[in-house]
């Protein structure tokens, strides 16, 4: 039986190849792509940037290598960058919840 860490890396390859084979070619995310993942598997996030250009903004940080798609390896840095703003975040909480 998968672990849960193992279950957690196969959900995030199954959702960027959900999200990446819309137009046919599953191995990269195109901009449509990213915008339809990250409004609906994003969507606090999302809702958190009030600039209406974050997704373009996105994309160009995370297409490292310039080819206009963004490719799982691509994709995981924002997942990591994402993840670790949030440990963050829970970790303040942790804190908080001790003190009272
Ligand atoms: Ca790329």
């Amino acid at each position: 039986m998968p672990s849960e860490l193992e279950n957690a890396m196969e959900s995030l390859i199954k959702v960027f190849h959900r999200y990446a084979s819309d137009d046919g070619k599953s191995t990269t995310l195109n901009r449509r792509e990213l915008r339809s993942l990250m409004e609906n598997e994003l969507s606090n996030f999302l809702q958190s940037q009030k600039d209406p250009a974050a997704v373009d903004k996105i994309m160009k940080d995370l297409d490292t290598n310039g080819d206009g798609q963004v490719d799982f390896e691509e994709f995981v840095s924002l997942v990591v960058g994402l993840s670790i703003a949030c440990e963050q975040c829970y970790k303040m909480h942790i804190r908080k919840s001790v003190k009272h």
